[in-house]
């Protein structure tokens, strides 16, 4: 399989998730500015949405969508524990907190990752929306140390990516202590350090 990354974007986390997994695949650069390749040839051609992550499968498949392409990838290595079976309630509580870090965190986020977005709404991702999605996290995190309860899951490596971006963005997460705890926690996996 090859996966097309670009260094920093959320595409780490299915990263972090095939260590998780042990799964090997061929990583393929993508430059997101102008949407190449390293061989010259343009990634419109591997999918028309030009957006990483997106996994090339053996049979030539394109599978796109970080947070399918995570469940994915934990389905092939079901020990893994990265996603609970079908049919078992904790498989949708991390299906859950996927979706919620999908579209709440991660494209609450990514205007602040754009050249060309109004200070006018950084300032409001800044102030307002972030810190409601961060206090929802916050709040998780107190009671249990990974999202959908004591074990690491394709939810955690998402997590993980999308709330390291407020380093570049200059966030001070102070006011939520149990984020800042939790990202040291899964910092510490020797599959992040591997992945990243
Ligand atoms: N819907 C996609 C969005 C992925 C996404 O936002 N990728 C960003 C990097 S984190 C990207 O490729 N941005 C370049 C672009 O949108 O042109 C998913 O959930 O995987």
């Amino acid at each position: 399989m090859k996966l097309y990354h670009a260094p920093g974007a959320c595409s780490n986390a299915s990263r972090i998730v095939l260590e998780e997994a042990g799964i090997a695949v061929e990583p393929v650069e993508v430059n997101l500015r102008d949407k190449t390749l390293p061989d010259g040839t343009s990634f419109l051609n591997i999918t028309p949405k030009g957006q990483v992550p997106a996994l090339v499968l053996d049979d030539g498949q394109v599978l796109t969508e970080g947070a399918v392409i995570m469940q994915y990838i934990a389905d092939q290595a079901p020990a893994s524990g990265l996603l609970p079976a079908p049919g078992n309630m904790a498989r949708y509580r991390v299906l859950e907190w996927t979706n919620y870090i999908a579209t709440e965190l991660h494209k609450t986020f990514s205007p602040l990752n754009r050249p060309n977005t109004p200070p006018e709404f950084r300032e409001i991702t800044r102030t307002a929306l972030l810190p409601r999605v961060f206090g929802v996290l916050n709040d998780r995190l107190a009671v249990s140390e990974y999202l959908a309860g004591d074990t690491f899951s394709i939810a955690d490596a998402y997590a993980f990516v999308v709330l390291g971006w407020t380093k570049r963005q200059d966030i001070d997460l102070s006011a939520w202590p149990n984020i800042q705890t939790y990202l040291t926690r899964v910092e510490d996996r020797p599959s992040v350090k591997a992945a990243l």
